[in-house]
């Protein structure tokens, strides 16, 4: 059966790869699973064959046959599900590692978002000198008690899985900011996700369609 994915027509951030697209197709990646991938201008994807598929008019979205999923999370765990190479075989460490999805998502994400929106998109308002100490403090205070529980080791849990997968895709969003560097270890995780083959398959993928164009002449 087909998957197929749908991305950035041409993604904002020039090929740096955060756009959610990438999560997904590195997943995608890990388990083996051909894709294809269907490019969306913003304006299409508030037209009505795109929210038929996303509510929030959105990308990315996956089909596979019959069914049409969005929202990273449940695409994500999806294949994880029903591919090897992302979920451990015992029960309690696959239950673990979707926790990891969910911390990755629900506790760690919304910190870094905030910050996004206060440097980028809320940078000029008369507000965000007084707000960014605020927010950058959230995020620090996560990423301290990340690295406390990593420690020494390679992954969150065991070994690699979509938890991982997930936190180094949350984290990469913080690298513009500087403050992952403050957090050798939390660098040095992010690192070692960026260098897995299936990642650098999916970034190569996604760079091919957003990177700058060089001026003709
Ligand atoms: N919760 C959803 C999920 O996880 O799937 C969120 C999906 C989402 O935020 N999609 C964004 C989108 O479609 C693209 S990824 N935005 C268009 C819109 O809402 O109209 C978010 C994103 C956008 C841009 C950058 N960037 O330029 O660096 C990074 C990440």
């Amino acid at each position: 059966m087909t998957i197929v994915i749908t991305a950035f027509e041409r993604s904002p951030d020039g090929g740096k790869g955060l756009a959610r697209d990438t999560r997904v197709r590195w997943a995608l990646e890990e388990t083996g699973q051909p894709c294809e991938v269907r490019l969306v201008s913003f304006q299409a994807m508030k037209e009505p064959a795109h929210l038929r598929l996303h509510p929030f008019g959105q990308i990315p979205t996956y089909e596979e046959g019959d069914l049409v999923l969005f929202e990273t999370g449940a695409i994500i765990l999806h294949l994880a599900q029903r591919h090897t190479g992302l979920l451990p075989g015992d029960a309690d460490a696959r239950a673990r590692a979707v926790a990891w999805m969910f911390a990755a998502l629900n506790t760690v994400e919304p910190p870094i978002l905030d910050l996004v929106i206060a440097r980028i998109h809320e940078g000029d308002k008369p507000w965000a000198a007084q707000r960014l100490p605020l927010v950058e403090a959230r995020v620090r205070q996560r990423l301290v008690q990340l690295s406390a529980r990593l420690g020494d080791a390679p992954w969150l849990d065991g070994g690699f899985s979509a938890g991982d997968l997930m936190m180094v895709s949350v984290l990469l969003r913080l690298r513009a900011s500087g403050i992952l560097d403050e957090f050798p270890d939390l660098a040095a995780y992010v690192a070692r996700g960026e260098a897995r083959p299936a990642y650098r398959r999916a970034f190569a993928a996604q760079w091919a369609i957003n990177a700058p164009q060089p001026h003709a002449g």
